[in-house]
């Protein structure tokens, strides 16, 4: 692949330029000395986008003109800072609303991210509408985010926990979906898009299967929403999760979304200032959704943080990201099999640009080491998702997930480092 081009034939199925793009990320300029003496430079290829995702100036800058000019604590204080911070941080639970479809913004509760998300539902919801013997449909895919809250509060109030399985192509078994919904069916949490195989789960589908049994669907968006259009109201679920980090967004800042009608019923879930509405020596009452699930200060500039980077996502356009990124993940797939000996796991026909491999037999952690010389940063490991790992019977995978400001040219320069390991090995690999 020629350098600072894309294939012609993307050019126009793409709609906005990734190599203009990039401009907007300064972190993608850093570079690394290699070599014994340090002599060799090498540009950043970052391919770590499932882990957390860069930020671009116009985040950055947001963060740091909310901190230079409208730092205050939101909703208490009556002065001009105050209604600013406070005016920012409704702006962007309003924004996010939009982003995501939901029917209104008292449906956005801010949390620090997908998994504070998903506990926040274990324990408000679970705990009150759970009881010994009920079931939780969850699916072998999840990661551990979408797992062990429900581990918990099945340990807690004696529920179980059944499993959608997963087959050989990293797909979801679903030609029987129907059987897995038993009479004491309480709940199913699924993720739209796994971390490990890169499958789009059809989650309208499996929502509507889910209603006709009476069972509310949450769905973990933590992959999904920052890569494509995600419209919760289309999709019906009842919860869904994010984290703002994985979005262009500052660490530390994501939300939960929850039919409005799911919210009024739950009972809180921190307890402290925010949250209520009175409060006597003995008992209180709470304030409104969502406050009633922000106890505490919150994270102000995250929450402002994130409206820059669902103004900047928006600006771009999801389905360009979404159909970039589809061009881009089938280039690398077809590149990667010119290394030789590339096992990939997940061959799902829907799926976003995520790809998880295995280079001969070496150790995931050695190919991201290998390829870490020559600046590619991957992830290796088990992806917070152990039993994914167990199924497949390996301890951990090499993984390459890309966003937008990716090109071809860096696929190209992940394949040539990886031919380059191949000779290293030599025989062993
Ligand atoms: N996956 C990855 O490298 P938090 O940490 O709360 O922002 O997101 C948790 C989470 C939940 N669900 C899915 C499907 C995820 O991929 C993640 C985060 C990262 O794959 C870090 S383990």
């Amino acid at each position: 692949m020629s350098e600072a081009h894309l294939p012609e034939k993307w050019e126009s199925a793409v709609g906005f330029d990734p190599y203009r793009v990039r401009d907007d990320f300064p972190i993608l300029k850093e570079t690394f000395r290699r070599g014994k003496r340090g002599e060799l430079i090498v540009p950043l290829v970052y391919l770590d986008n499932a882990a957390t995702t860069q930020k671009p100036r116009q985040v950055i800058q947001a963060l740091v003109d909310y901190y230079e000019h409208a730092n205050a604590n939101v909703h208490r204080a009556i002065h001009t800072l105050g209604d600013r911070a406070t005016e920012l941080y409704e702006e962007s639970r309003r924004k996010l609303a939009r982003f995501i479809g939901a029917a209104s913004e008292r449906e956005i509760v801010f949390t620090r991210g997908t998994t504070e998300a998903i506990n926040l539902v274990a324990a408000a919801w679970g705990r009150k509408f759970l009881k010994p013997g009920d079931e939780i449909l969850l699916t072998e895919m999840e990661h551990h985010s979408n797992l062990i809250p429900w581990q918990l509060l099945a340990k807690e109030k004696q529920l179980t926990l059944r499993f959608i399985p997963f087959a050989e192509d990293g797909t979801l078994v679903l030609d029987n979906l129907e059987d897995y919904f038993t009479p004491r069916t309480r709940l199913l949490a699924i993720t739209h898009m796994s971390n490990v195989f890169g499958t789009i789960n059809p989650i309208q589908q499996i929502v509507a299967v889910a209603h006709q049994h009476d069972v509310p669907v949450l769905v973990d968006g933590a992959q999904s929403v920052p890569h494509m259009p995600v419209n919760v109201q289309e999709l019906d679920c009842d919860f869904f999760a994010l984290s703002g980090h994985k979005m262009c967004g500052p660490t530390g800042i994501g939300a939960l979304y929850a039919k409005e009608k799911w919210l009024e019923a739950m009972d809180p879930y921190h307890g402290g200032g925010e949250m209520i509405r009175s409060v006597w020596l003995d008992r209180a009452t709470w304030n409104d959704i969502p406050y009633k699930f922000e106890a505490g200060t919150p994270n102000i500039a995250g929450a402002v943080g994130l409206a820059a980077a669902v103004d900047y996502l928006s600006h771009i356009g999801m389905e360009n990201i979404a159909r970039y990124e589809k061009l881009l993940t089938q280039y690398a797939l077809e590149q990667l099999q010119t290394v030789g000996n590339v096992r990939i796991f997940g061959q799902a026909p829907e799926r976003g640009g995520v790809i998880s491999f295995y280079v001969g037999n070496i150790h995931p952690h050695d190919v991201a080491q290998f390829l870490d010389a020559d600046g590619i940063a991957i992830r290796a490991g088990h992806h917070c998702a152990q039993p994914i790992m167990r199924k497949l019977g390996i301890p951990a995978t090499s993984r390459a997930s890309f966003y937008f400001y990716n090109t071809p040219q860096e696929v190209d320069r992940l394949v040539q480092s990886l031919i380059k390991m191949k000779e290293f090995f030599g025989d062993g690999f």
